[in-house]
């Protein structure tokens, strides 16, 4: 394999005349967007499957697909030719009308969950607050908690998104400090702690909402028996178990779902990201009819949720998924990567968790921080993100190559020896 000579090719983009490169166009957003990210400094024009091109042409193996957005690769044929498709005839109606698409999407999604009925939104935060509105209706229609008394119980070092509901039940003083006053009715316990969660549950509790693998925390995978646990707890207590598989589900632990790894079907699942293939911002809260039931017209809704589009695309990602292909290669080259990070530890990397194609990894902070660490990767043709210190996330599209994942680990090794 030639990859790393490939990656210097330049591979037919022919830049506009007049075009501006990498450094005058991350100049120009300096001026002209609001800095809320400090990315790495690349200028990323197009991509196919796992590979990316900056606007010099220099291609980039993309280990972070899109924080789990890009699960089936950049641009995949099967998605592409979905969504263009769609766009011939019909983007959006709202929901005041029926569209033809809407009725397979939640057929499709029912059979790959188990679950019965869907409410279609379109970012993650949008289902992981729409959970949340369903969770409090369902307690005071269904459970009977007293008005304006429900709870729901979450996990520390949680990340559910960025609204003020949301960041307000953050424990990361960066996400949640400065946007308060914060929205009561949460309760905080450690995660991986079925103890403590048992004590925060009392009769005011709707829901229980948890990270099946809490992904921003550093891929954090809690002790076999622990998810078994949350679904035994909840259900004795009579409240619902909410899993926010946004980035954990759709493939990537090597299964469809995180939970499917304790064989746990929660109440309520919340799914984005991967959902809406890379092409379009897709997501949905998935649950049994008694719980979405609680809602009646006029009391939620989106003006994009549940649009053609979206259903188009989200029906052929659940195509791709209803195959197993990508759940078994994430299991299969999930083995290539923890074997790759096995034989780096001791080599600058300290430490690690892995499950399926998706790894946090620890770096010896001697070496490089995170953000150093990426950088170099970078450098070497590599994309990766860091999270909180040290820590790198690995999250390659499910259909990188296991010569390519290889090549990915050779890279990294190489970074963390020079
Ligand atoms: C950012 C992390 C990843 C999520 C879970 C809901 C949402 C997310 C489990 C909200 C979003 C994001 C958003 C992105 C960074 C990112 C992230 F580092 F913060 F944790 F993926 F690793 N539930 N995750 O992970 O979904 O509204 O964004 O569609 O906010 O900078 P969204």
């Amino acid at each position: 394999m030639t990859l790393s000579t490939d990656r210097t090719d330049r591979t037919g983009r022919a830049p506009a005349a007049g075009a501006r490169s990498s450094a005058e166009l991350i100049a120009a957003e300096s001026g002209v967007l609001a800095h809320n990210y400090h990315p790495l400094p690349v200028v990323i024009a197009g991509a196919e499957g796992v590979w990316m091109e900056d606007v010099e042409g220099r291609r980039y193996l993309d280990m972070l697909a899109g924080y789990s957005a890009l699960n089936f690769g950049h641009r995949h044929p099967a998605l592409v030719e979905a969504a263009h498709r769609q766009l011939d005839e019909l983007t959006l109606t709202s929901r005041a009308f029926h569209n033809d698409r809407l009725a397979a999407f939640a057929e499709g999604l029912a059979e790959l969950t188990g679950l019965d009925m869907t409410l279609p939104m379109n970012t993650g935060v949008e289902a992981v607050e729409s959970g949340i509105k369903v969770a409090r209706k369902w307690a005071y229609d269904v459970k009977g908690v007293a008005p304006d008394r429900a709870t729901i119980v979450v996990a520390a070092d949680n990340f559910h998104g960025r609204t003020t509901t949301v960041v307000g039940f953050s424990t990361d003083p960066v996400a949640r400090n400065g946007f308060g006053p914060y929205a009561p009715g949460f309760r905080v316990v450690p995660f991986n702690d079925l103890a403590a969660m048992e004590a925060a549950v009392d009769e005011t509790t709707a829901a229980v909402l948890i990270e099946p693998i809490q992904g921003e925390a550093g891929v954090l995978i809690p002790d076999d028996g622990y998810l078994t646990g949350v679904r035994e707890l909840t259900r004795r207590a009579g409240a619902l178990f909410i899993a926010d598989e946004i980035q954990s589900g759709l493939g990537r632990t090597g299964t469809t779902l995180a939970v499917d790894h304790e064989s746990v079907l929660p109440d309520v699942l919340l799914l984005g990201k991967a959902l809406g293939g890379g092409i379009v911002p897709v997501s949905a809260v998935v649950a049994r009819r008694e719980v979405l039931s609680v809602l009646h017209p006029g009391q939620h809704g989106s003006t994009f949720g549940g649009n053609p589009l979206a259903a188009a695309v989200g029906g052929a990602v659940i195509g791709l998924l209803r195959t197993g292909e990508y759940q078994r290669r994430a299991a299969e080259l999930g083995e290539v990567l923890r074997d790759g990070l096995t034989a780096l530890t001791g080599q600058g990397v300290v430490g690690f968790r892995s499950r399926g194609l998706w790894a946090g990894v620890d770096v010896d902070p001697s070496i490089g921080t995170g953000r150093e660490i990426s950088e170099r990767l970078m450098r070497e043709g590599v994309l990766v993100k860091d999270t909180h210190g040290s820590t790198l996330r690995l999250a390659p599209p499910l259909t990188i190559t296991r010569g390519e994942l290889e090549w990915a680990l050779s890279r990294l090794a190489a970074v963390l020896a020079s």
